[in-house]
């Protein structure tokens, strides 16, 4: 049997691998591979990702897309999207069974006239579900999840390179969350997800999404053991997100490792939310770690970043992101580049 028992035809990955044709391509008409091809250091996140095959993606909000400095940055270094909010649950299907898509179709629009990837979040999470899923009990939830997914992931099928199916399922002791989805369907809820979301879009990167398996812990050791049980029993998972929400004391020390075991299951790995507190060296350091440490594994295949611009992030007051709140590139940003310029 091959490192990936959850074997499938992968539109996703020759999305993927389209981008960073195209990508290079740009480069090259840029000047900014020659033509023995050997690059120079791209200058931009996107293009310096895109040469190692990997995308650099932001967490984006479509209301935001009409102010021009927001939209300028995002396509000048992302080559990848994700939905802040705007797919979530309560976002999709307010009311039962009327679903509704504007801001996720508008987001995934912009990718495709901009060249970037699209990463779906978040088909099942215990947060922002509608009031009409709070009230569902035993198999009325799960019949409504299944929908849910069938809906959502039936809607973009085709149009997205990784979704996160099921998030933060687990508890820091490693225990599951005590959800409605746990308490009223049983521990089988996360691979129901996962069977009906590989149903829905059997291409799309199929991904276990949490906050806190940033390095090797109880948790992440949850995590690991729930991937390692699903591809022995052929549940189809293909990616762990690694949320990565970190200040710049965290401590990294496990970062790389806890991704490489992850990635020596066989599914890959993604740094889907990242944003690390803090300012000046100190963070650049951080962010610097954390690139490295994706750069080293090979089935790293992509960092997000929670957003663009400190100006909008969720914990603003932390400055946690590349560019500050007048769209100024932070001393970060400069390592980031520098590390993904830098991977083997
Ligand atoms: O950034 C998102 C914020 O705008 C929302 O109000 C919040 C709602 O719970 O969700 C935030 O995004 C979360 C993501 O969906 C899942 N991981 C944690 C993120 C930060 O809270």
């Amino acid at each position: 049997m091959s490192s990936t028992s959850h074997k499938r035809p992968a539109r996703g990955r020759i999305w993927s691998a389209v981008v960073a044709a195209a990508t290079s391509a740009g480069l090259a008409a840029a000047g900014l591979l020659t033509f023995s091809g050997t690059a120079h250091a791209a200058d931009t996140l996107r293009a310096a990702a895109a040469e190692s095959g990997r995308y650099y993606g932001a967490a984006v909000a479509p209301h935001l897309l009409g102010e021009s400095d927001y939209a300028a940055t995002l396509n000048r270094e992302f080559n990848s999207i994700v939905a802040e909010n705007v797919m979530k649950w309560d976002a999709t299907e307010p009311n039962q069974g009327q679903f509704t898509f504007q801001g996720g179709d508008q987001l995934v629009a912009h990718a495709q006239n901009n060249g970037m990837s699209v990463r779906g979040h978040t088909l099942v999470w215990h947060a922002q579900q509608p009031g009409w899923v709070q009230g569902l009990t035993g198999d009325n939830l799960r019949r409504a999840m299944l929908n849910h997914i069938d809906g959502v992931a039936g809607h973009y099928a085709g149009d997205i390179d990784s979704w996160d199916v099921v998030n933060e399922a687990f508890e820091w002791d490693g225990s599951r969350r005590q959800s409605n989805l746990q308490q009223q369907i049983g521990n089988g809820w996360i691979e129901d997800a996962f069977r009906a979301a590989d149903a829905a879009d059997p291409a799309a990167k199929l991904c276990y999404n949490d906050y806190g398996i940033d390095g090797v812990n109880p948790k992440s050791d949850a995590v690991y053991r729930m991937v390692q049980d699903f591809l022995a029993r052929g549940v189809p998972i293909d990616c762990v997100g690694v949320q990565s929400h970190l200040d710049s004391n965290s401590d990294l020390g496990t970062y790389r490792q806890n991704l490489q075991r992850f990635a020596d299951l066989g599914v890959d790995v993604q740094i889907t939310e990242l944003d690390i507190g803090g300012s000046g060296a100190a963070q650049a350091n951080a962010y610097r770690t954390v690139t490295e440490a994706c750069m080293a594994v090979s089935r790293c295949t992509g960092i997000t970043t929670w957003g663009i611009t400190d100006k909008y992030s969720w914990r603003g007051q932390d400055t946690p992101l590349l560019f500050d709140s007048n769209y100024q590139k932070k001393q970060a940003y400069g390592a980031v580049l520098e590390a993904l310029n830098n991977a083997p």
